[in-house]
């Protein structure tokens, strides 16, 4: 344990999960580390679960992370009801289903937002920061595990920290972490990263010997999410993907080698990556939030040369190569906090290229990635703000339809705003390629409905689309009774069709 815990002071502190656990009490805030589940604390949480199970004492908390963690901390205090508010960003069934039907208040927020809203004390108190690490320094300083999202700035702000020393995580991670909090305004400074492969800050998280509270010592393994097989629609995406950045590459507009890629999570986001892996570019970067599986790929078969995120989230096959090729990794890997991994000022700099999923997106060009049916929360915005607003080029892709095809995703009006007509430059969908850029909400309305829309659904789409051009105002031409009819006649038949 030395080699973990390398302050001899900080042994004494070493307790179970239980007694750790005693220290969360009703009314807190907790932040904690993790970021799509992967280096958030498991342990801990699993005792609070069990503690209030057995005692049916009554305990209500905030809690605050990177982004998604896994089911023993969103599933277990979702479950036995301790969760009040939640935010950023989550993935975990029970959660979902558990905002969704009041348990909590949720907050959906951009997730280069949420360390600097807790430094702006935008979040209130945050009484005690639960960090997963793979080893406290002399100094009392945290090496952190496989993600590091708002870990930082969570240990800065709370009053306590307790942390989880995780024996499954390598100690060989240590290294990979590159640790930058910027000052509040008006001492912001410029953040002086101008290459994807830079380091700018500390490979171990700031927190000092007196502010650890407790440390506990596990081996549970973060619980990554299995991929699903690319499907042939993926596979038709990919393509267009591919050729829609070959065609900017011949009119100049991006090098032979691209800019930094961001690629958001899912299905269709795995297989765009699989398609680059076949694709003729090479040198390529990546400047993103999660390094899934098909980054590893591109990385082994040195397609890409680098890769700068803030979380480590491979299948359960991909953690093990991770962790078996990980001294290779950490030259071509950097990770930093989703302040900077996810920071506005450093993707518009270097350019990023941004490509995201959408639920739904409307004939004008805004993006639900979302609510479903403008209610049901999915999963959050995540990093998808960050990086479309200020990207380079930003792409959305979506299936043409959902639930069997009785959902066109392509509609007159989405059911809830993500990415404003304003942001969003290319939506791709299997059936092809809307490029937006320097159209006005008419022009692409035309190519939207031309070049993404299911044929089941192209011809209703045209219909309300000339219908509403009849109306008074011309500039963004809608029927708003009927703006979001399709949605209201699937909700009622099944089925968004009308024959
Ligand atoms: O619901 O499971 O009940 O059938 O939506 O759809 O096809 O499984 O999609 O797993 O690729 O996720 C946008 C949710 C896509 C994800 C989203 C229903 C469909 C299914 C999921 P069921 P799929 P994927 C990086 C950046 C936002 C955040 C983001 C996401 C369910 O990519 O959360 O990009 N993105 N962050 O049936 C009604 C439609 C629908 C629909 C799909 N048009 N209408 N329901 N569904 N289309 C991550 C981070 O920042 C951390």
């Amino acid at each position: 344990l030395e080699d973990r815990i390398r302050n001899k002071e900080l042994l004494s502190r070493v307790m179970s999960a239980e007694e750790a656990a005693m220290l969360i009490k009703d009314g807190m805030n907790i932040g904690t580390s993790g970021f799509t589940p992967s280096g958030y604390p498991k342990a801990v949480p699993l005792a609070l679960a069990k503690r209030v199970r057995e005692t049916g004492e009554r305990i209500r908390i905030g809690l605050f992370t990177g982004a998604s963690v896994g089911d023993e901390l969103d599933g277990e205090l979702s479950r036995t009801g301790i969760i009040a508010k939640r935010l950023p960003y989550q993935t975990n069934e029970s959660i979902r289903d558990y905002t969704n039907n009041g348990g909590c208040e949720f907050l959906d927020m951009h997730l280069s937002h949420v360390p600097q809203y807790a430094k702006y004390g935008f979040l209130g108190k945050i009484d005690i920061a639960i960090i997963e690490a793979v080893a406290i320094t002399e100094e009392g300083h945290i090496i952190p595990s496989t993600s590091i999202g708002c870990s930082p700035t969570f240990v800065q702000m709370a009053e306590k920290v307790i942390v989880e020393i995780n024996t499954s995580q390598p100690l060989d991670l240590e290294g990979m972490a590159d640790i930058y909090i910027p000052d509040n305004p008006p001492n912001r400074k410029p953040i002086p990263i101008e290459r994807v492969d830079q380091r700018i800050g500390k490979p171990y998280i700031t927190c000092g010997v007196d502010k650890i509270a407790a440390i506990v010592v596990t081996d549970i393994i973060d619980n990554v999410r299995p991929l699903a097989p690319i499907d042939d629609i993926s596979e038709r995406i990919s393509g267009h993907l591919i050729d829609f950045l070959e065609h900017e590459v011949k009119k100049g507009r991006l090098p032979q080698n691209l800019l930094p890629l961001q690629s958001g999570v899912g299905s269709v986001a795995n297989a765009v990556l699989a398609g680059l892996l076949k694709s003729k570019f090479e040198n390529l970067v990546c400047y993103t939030e999660v390094i899934q599986d098909s980054m590893l790929d591109l990385l082994d078969s040195g397609k890409a040369l680098f890769a700068s995120g803030t979380s480590i989230t491979p299948s359960q096959e991909g953690l093990v190569r991770f962790k078996e090729n990980i001294k290779k990794y950490k030259e071509k890997i950097i990770l930093r906090p989703q302040e900077i991994s996810n920071n506005p000022e450093v993707i518009r700099r270097l350019g990023v290229i941004a490509m995201n999923t959408a639920i739904e997106a409307d004939i004008y060009g805004n993006i639900n990635s979302t609510n479903i049916f403008g209610s049901r929360m999915m999963n959050g915005i995540g990093g998808s703000g960050d990086f479309t607003r200020n990207a380079y080029i930003s792409i959305f892709t979506t299936p043409s339809t959902a639930k069997n095809g009785d959902i066109s995703s392509i509609v007159p009006m989405v059911s809830h705003h993500d990415h404003t007509e304003h942001d969003v430059m290319v939506i791709i969908t299997e059936q092809g390629v809307a490029d937006l850029r320097g159209l006005s909400p008419k022009e692409r309305a035309k190519v939207i409905i031309e070049n993404c829309a299911h044929p089941d659904f192209k011809p209703m789409l045209k219909d309300y689309f000339k219908r509403a051009q009849s109306g008074k105002y011309k500039h963004i031409p809608h029927i708003l009774s009927e703006a979001l009819s399709w949605h209201h006649r699937f909700l009622k038949t099944g089925t968004m069709k009308i024959w």
